[in-house]
């Protein structure tokens, strides 16, 4: 079935998780839905936001364009506009936009008949956005503990929030979370030069087959996972790059206020070495 017939036959009404038939139609490619008109409207007004606050700072240079949240002093309350307002703003509408898309994309699944394994992956990647923004900054008392929202400013936060507790590479759980980083590169690698290399042969060979894909990684390091397993692998290892990244962040202040080389002291206080 080429595409556009495909799209004929599948573009029908149903499915849809809120509005009924209201927005349940296409324009152009685009699947529209209720969904779809919610993460325009959030995230326009976030964008507008964020001009604003630009105009109202000292800079329209890009990479120095800074909307910093609240002062600690303001605690889990509302600020002044200036004074953080539009940080807090900026965030609501920032969750709802990703959210809205979300939803977007199960509405999408469920017309589809397919699984809901791509708004499960997009919300692993919310759940962190939303750590490092609202659970954190809750569990700590004050939104000043989310990060600012500009190129510059967000890298100083990382590096200032890393170094209040000494050396955040010792962070167990951040470990953790770049190897996964790490590993995934190197399976879409491994994934994507293989593909390429059995669909890209020697001018006047044939494509190759899923048996030669095998047969390179049982050859090369004596086994293979197979075309369906490198899949479930690949979205296994990114998934958990998200997801030990909230966690290494979650730990750090709420449950650990230390420097986290000194976590390690467990090791030497071991019973067994004295
Ligand atoms: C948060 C993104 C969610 C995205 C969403 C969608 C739009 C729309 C529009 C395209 C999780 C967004 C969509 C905006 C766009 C259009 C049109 C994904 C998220 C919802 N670190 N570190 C991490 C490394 C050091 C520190 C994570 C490496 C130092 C702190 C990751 C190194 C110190 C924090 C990571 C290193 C330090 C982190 C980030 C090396 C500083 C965090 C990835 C090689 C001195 C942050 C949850 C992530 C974190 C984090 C990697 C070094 C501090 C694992 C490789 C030693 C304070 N670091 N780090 O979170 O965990 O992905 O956040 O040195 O807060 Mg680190
Ligand atoms: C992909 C895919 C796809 C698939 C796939 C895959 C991508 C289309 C069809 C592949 C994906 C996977 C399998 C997924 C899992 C992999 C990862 C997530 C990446 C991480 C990988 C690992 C952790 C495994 C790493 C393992 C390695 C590197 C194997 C190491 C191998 C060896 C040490 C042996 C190397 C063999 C050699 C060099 C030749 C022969 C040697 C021997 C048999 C050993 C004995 C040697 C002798 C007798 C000779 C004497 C020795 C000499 C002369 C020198 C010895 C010197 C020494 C120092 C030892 O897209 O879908 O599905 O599957």
């Amino acid at each position: 079935m080429t595409m556009l017939t495909f799209e004929k036959k599948y573009r029908v009404r149903g499915g849809t998780l809120l509005g009924g038939d209201l927005f349940d139609f296409w324009i152009g490619p685009f699947y529209v839905g209720f969904f779809g008109v919610t993460t325009i409207f959030f995230a326009t007004l976030g964008t507008l936001l964020i001009l604003y606050g630009a105009s109202q700072g000292p800079t329209w240079n890009i990479w120095q364009i800074n909307i910093a949240p609240p002062d600690l002093k303001y605690g889990l309350g509302l600020a002044p506009l200036m004074e953080g307002g539009l940080w807090q703003f900026i965030t609501i509408c920032a969750i709802g936009a990703f959210v809205s898309w979300m939803l977007r994309e199960i509405e999408i699944s469920r017309k589809l008949g397919i699984g809901l394994h791509v708004p499960f992956a997009f919300g692993v990647a919310i759940f962190a956005y939303v750590t490092l923004v609202v659970f954190r900054p809750f569990l700590l008392g004050a939104w000043g503990h989310g990060f600012p929202y500009g190129i510059l400013s967000h890298l100083d936060w990382v590096s200032n929030v890393g170094y209040q507790y000494l050396h955040f590479h010792y962070n167990p759980a951040h470990m953790i979370a770049v190897s996964f980083f790490f590993t995934t590169t190197l399976a879409l690698s491994m994934h994507g030069s293989l593909i390429l290399a059995v669909t890209n042969p020697a001018k006047g060979e044939p494509v190759k087959t899923g048996e030669h894909e095998n047969t390179f990684f049982r050859d090369d390091i004596g086994y293979s996972i197979g075309a369906l397993g490198i899949h479930r692998l690949g979205l296994f290892l990114a998934l958990s790059a998200g997801f030990w990244s909230a966690v290494c962040i979650i730990i750090s202040g709420p449950f650990w206020t230390k420097g986290w080389p000194e976590w390690w002291n467990w090791w030497l206080e071991l019973p067994v070495w004295s």
